[in-house]
């Protein structure tokens, strides 16, 4: 019933109408409550800094049976989902109750547990695993690594055992319709790609348990996102002026270029810039890209390899290689082991020239040793000119390199 109608009618009427509603809205179970939608966040959006952030806001979602929740991916392109159901609450319950250093090498039992949920990349190269990159809703057993059948999306009950978004698109929302009968509990969410580095709960209070508004939830969320804001902003100020995050680390080399950044101090949140932005370089003179992240350095893009997601026709989700291999130049490669003792270690990995012609692209660099070892890419330019270039992970992560 639409709320032009509510307003068209007399104050008694009015009363009875509503009061009909909340009947509809929750069921027999004598409830006192409308169904609400709540709104969280899936990474962050900062407008002053491109950054992405490991972390659902606002972390906790508090609501009734029969209410929605909107997943909103605000994030600037890495990839996230939202994936519940027993399994992860199996893995995440249990790895909460973890003190800290355990956490960081936790026991068999839960990495058993974590098993059972697909990754949403693969570790080497191949395709995003199916399972994870598209919506799947399972209730009972646990996901293989093939794409699941496409069943319509389901109220979540709290009881399927895995209840997947697949890969969210920037600016696509997932709405999670909270079955009527749900009971009241914790149910918790992450993301299959970062696993227990992004997770979120759903609390579901029992039906005489008031529970704060939505606008007062969205509220305490973008505080949350403007607090990790706050504490990533140092690296940021230091990114653009080529400076590591670290006070008295030097980058080494003629012409060093940060790609990304991060802080000691936030673990679920990373800058996704180059600095300095734009490099001014002699004809035959290199650039040396130190990678913190995952990130490509990618010239000449076009729409079919600027982003590292691709819709089939089909409709599904999977990676796309040629936004992510290296073209014209070696990528990554094996990265090399940590050397001495040194806190960090600037290695350059790999070494390119480049003529300044056609598409170009460093591939994705995976990063799996910091903060002990930064890998370096490093181009030779041959050709005087102005010369843009994006990382395909991360949207508006752009550089300029001018030569001559
Ligand atoms: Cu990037």
């Amino acid at each position: 019933m639409g709320r032009r109608l509510f307003q068209a009618v007399s104050k008694s009427v009015m009363v009875v109408l509503v009061a009909g509603a909340v009947l509809v809205a929750t069921g027999c179970g004598g409830s006192k409550h409308a169904a609400q939608t709540f709104n969280v966040l899936v990474d962050g959006h900062n407008t002053s800094a491109n950054e992405s952030f490991l972390a659902y806001f606002p972390s906790v979602v508090h609501v009734h049976a029969g209410d929605s929740v909107v997943f909103d991916q605000v994030g600037v392109g890495e990839p996230h989902t939202v994936t519940l159901g027993t399994l992860t609450d199996n893995v995440l319950s249990a790895f909460e109750k973890l003190p800290p250093k355990q956490q960081q090498n936790p026991p068999k039992s839960l990495l058993a547990a974590d098993a059972k949920l697909p990754s949403l990349l693969p570790r080497g190269p191949g395709d995003a695993i199916q399972s994870a990159a598209n919506p799947c809703y399972l209730d009972t057993g646990v996901p293989g690594k093939k794409q699941c059948a496409k069943n319509a999306q389901p109220a979540f009950t709290g009881k399927q055992s895995f209840y997947n978004s697949g890969w969210l698109d920037r600016n696509q929302k997932f709405t999670l319709q909270i079955a009527k009968g749900t009971a009241p509990g914790t149910y918790h969410f992450f993301c299959l790609l970062h696993r227990e580095g992004m997770t979120g709960k759903i609390v579901v209070a029992p039906s005489k348990t008031a529970v704060p508004s939505p606008s007062a939830q969205t509220a305490l969320g973008n505080r949350q996102l403007a607090s990790v804001e706050t504490k990533l902003q140092p690296a940021v100020l230091a990114l653009r002026k080529g400076r590591a995050p670290i006070p008295g680390v030097k980058i080494p080399g003629a012409h060093p270029v940060l790609a990304g950044s991060g802080s000691p101090a936030v673990q679920e949140a990373e800058v996704d810039e180059f600095g300095p932005k734009t490099v001014h370089i002699p004809v035959g003179g290199s650039v040396t890209w130190y990678l913190l992240g995952v990130h490509t350095i990618t010239f000449n893009s076009t729409p079919s390899n600027n982003d590292i997601r691709k819709v089939a026709p089909d409709g599904t989700v999977h990676l796309n290689p040629p936004a992510l291999t290296p073209a014209g130049g070696p990528g990554e490669g094996k990265p090399p082991k940590p050397k001495g003792k040194s806190p960090i270690n600037f290695v350059v990995v790999a070494n390119a020239t480049w003529n300044g012609k056609g598409f170009f692209n460093s591939g994705a660099f995976a990063n799996s040793n910091p903060p002990s070892l930064i890998e370096g890419y490093k181009l030779t330019f041959r050709g005087a000119g102005t010369y843009k270039y994006i990382c395909t992970v991360h949207d508006d992560m752009k550089g300029t390199i001018v030569v001559g």
